[in-house]
């Protein structure tokens, strides 16, 4: 029986377990890599671990979120991380450098290893052919200190290609993936892609796709490593780093979706989730007020060439802000030394650094009730900074054909060319390799604070329902994050104020009126980013347990780590039955078989922990901190 590229990777890099879909093993980790906005607690966390000697082949630390220098806050955050990089010997990107994604993928991954970022984009780097997971802080410090990763075995979903695109786009093809699958079509996949289209598909195009699996729920996405893999690593000085891997040609998938390229038309992702697509043709003539090109999606060389030249010698509409962030400094100098920024320039954009930026509401919010066209990820109510405002997700020639017109344009005629360069600019200016250095101080400023610990658990959970959620709660409705948010994420009792605001404005004050508090969910709860802030503050504020339909993987994994009860209602029915301000008693005394009893209700529910023995251990013992600890 032939074998996919996943199970390849899963077994060259296993260390313990049995590779059976659902059960858990332990991976080999190769390298990690961190950003600054989850790097602060992912370290405080490194640092509380004895004895720690980096296991990895490599980690890096990016600065690439929290870029915008508000107040002290942020640049204490980039100091303790550069401090941490100096101790234990891991690779420090400083501001201004790029998109971490972006640049791990032009500087660092390799085909066929084993990558954990604290971002849940890590998937990009499954363009190049590397088994490239997100998850939360914790987890990637445990892989730098003791250099393994707990997983849990994903099935494996194949997503076959065949034909060419025409007067379409790579993210076009992931948003058509998500308009069949939806956000939470991909939970325990890994998604890989093969067939004859694969070939059509440059590297950056495979990193956009990978990329955007994230917003599919999968546990990764990833393609095989061939010549266009081979290509690229040679344009970055990188060709010792190419491996060719491919999945068997008889190879066996759970689920197999065949998607033929050249049916494919430019999409759009309407407010306010990625999976609400529609045609742009359809939308055509929306008006629009805000137009921003970049992030870890769409911000390649070829994206912002092709940007360029749509924009050279014509002049942005009179009621469009247009502005552009690139992935990485080295494009920055490309698209300069070429002259393709003074075509961006001259046509009226807004160049900003490499870097986040708008795609997590650093900046450049839209007016009040303003429709915004981004080339990102994520479109979810607010993320942009204005929570009236309304922002569909399109490919870079979409962005950029409209911002022109002022209202939403196919970009179907365009009959663009790709812009490979023959070779990428590598400036490595902007990364310090430290060696490592046991006696190195670390620089804790005001900002940084010691985070939350868990609490072994008892036999019983007594508490009241402060929240009951509906489907696919996303990890910023839990935890908002923009430019006046962000500088805190290194401050969880801060933060911890600004918990569920934008769905609950008083939950902080309802938290301070009870010790221990209950949440109750509907599907795919925590779907998003990697932030393990969404655990961390609820850990601050008492709360014990959750009940939901299901959970998004990240964030189950960070509320294991925490030690928060991800509860699941055996029948979903039951959902219905809770409300806010019950009272319930979690029943721990047999964990087979665990009832909540509604105090106020006078009645019981069944529910479940979907743990493995070694989860269960850490729920119980009070976290992943003290269960390792203990090991
Ligand atoms: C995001 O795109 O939501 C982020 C910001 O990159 C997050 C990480 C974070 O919350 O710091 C992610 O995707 O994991
Ligand atoms: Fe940064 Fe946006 Fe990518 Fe998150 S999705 S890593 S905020 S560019």
């Amino acid at each position: 029986m032939g074998k996919n590229l996943t199970y390849k990777i899963l077994e060259n890099k296993l260390l313990q377990g049995q590779l059976e879909a659902g059960s858990e093993v332990v991976l080999k980790v190769d390298q990690t890599l961190t950003q600054d906005t989850t790097g602060t607690m992912a370290y405080l966390q490194l640092e509380a671990m004895k004895d720690v000697k980096r296991q990895t082949e490599l980690s890096v630390a990016y600065i690439d979120h929290n870029t915008l220098q508000l107040g002290f806050e942020n640049a204490d955050d980039h100091e303790y991380i550069r401090s941490v990089c100096e101790k234990y010997g891991i690779i420090y990107s400083k501001a201004g450098n790029g998109i971490c994604h972006q640049l791990h993928l032009e500087r660092f991954s390799r085909p066929g290893i084993v990558l954990i970022g604290s971002d849940s984009h890590t998937p990009t780097s499954g363009g190049m052919g590397a088994l490239a997971i997100g998850s939360g802080g914790l987890d990637i410090a445990i892989g730098i200190a003791k250099g393994y990763y707990y997983l849990t075995v994903p099935k494996v979903l194949n997503v076959k290609l065949t034909g060419k695109l025409s007067g379409a786009s790579a993210k076009d093809i992931i948003l058509t993936v998500l308009e069949k699958l939806s956000v939470k079509g991909g939970v325990g996949y890994v998604i890989e892609y093969s067939g004859p289209g694969v070939k059509t598909l440059s590297l950056t195009e495979r990193a956009t796709i990978t990329n955007m699996g994230t917003e599919l729920g999968a546990t990764t996405s990833i393609f095989p490593s061939d010549d266009e893999t081979l290509k690229y690593l040679q344009k970055q000085g990188r060709e010792d780093d190419y491996t060719p891997l491919a999945a068997d040609d008889d190879a066996v998938y759970d689920y197999v979706l065949e998607i033929n390229l050249s049916e494919i038309e430019a999409k759009i992702a309407c407010p306010h989730s990625p999976d609400n697509i529609k045609t742009v043709k359809s939308l055509e003539g929306l008006k629009i007020n805000q137009v921003a090109i970049g992030s870890c999606t769409n911000s390649s060389y070829d994206d912002l060439m092709k940007v360029a030249s749509i924009l050279k010698g014509k002049k942005v509409h009179p009621n469009v802000s247009l502005v552009i962030s690139p992935g990485s400094n080295s494009i920055v100098q490309m698209l300069a030394n070429n002259g393709s920024l003074t075509d961006m320039i001259q046509a009226g954009a807004r160049i900003l650094e490499a870097s986040c930026g708008p795609c997590i509401g650093m900046g450049q919010a839209p007016k009040s009730g303003g429709v915004s066209l981004r080339t990102f990820n994520r479109n979810f109510k607010g993320r942009c900074g204005t929570s009236t405002a309304d922002v569909y997700l399109v490919s870079p020639e979409t962005a950029a054909i409209s911002a022109l017109k002022g209202v939403l344009t196919s970009p179907e005629n365009l009959g663009l060319e790709s812009h490979e360069p023959d070779f990428y600019l590598v400036n490595d200016n902007y990364f310090i390799h430290y060696e490592g250095n046991p006696g190195a101080e670390i620089v804790r400023g005001p900002n940084i604070h010691p985070f939350p610990i868990g609490q072994a658990k008892d036999k019983y959970i007594h508490g009241s329902v402060l929240f009951k959620g509906s489907d696919n709660i996303t990890t910023d409705d839990i935890v908002p994050s923009n430019a006046k948010l962000l500088p805190l994420r290194s401050n969880i009792p801060e933060l911890s104020k600004h918990m569920l605001s934008t769905l609950t404005p008083d939950f902080y004050i309802k938290s301070q009126s009870c010790d221990d508090s209950i949440l109750i969910a509907g599907e795919n709860y925590g779907q998003g980013s990697s932030r393990e802030h969404a655990a961390l503050l609820p850990l601050h504020l008492g709360v014990k347990a959750i009940v939901a339909k299901s959970y998004a993987r990240i964030h189950k994994k960070n509320l294991i780590n925490s030690s928060i009860l991800p509860l699941v209602f055996e029948d979903t029915k039951d959902y219905k039955k809770i409300n806010e301000g019950d009272e319930l008693r979690v029943n721990l005394k047999n964990l087979e078989a665990i009832l909540v009893d509604n105090i106020t209700r006078d009645e019981v529910y069944k529910v479940k922990l979907e743990c493995s023995s070694r989860e269960l251990n850490v729920l119980m013992s009070g976290g992943a901190i003290k269960y390792e600890e203990a090991k």
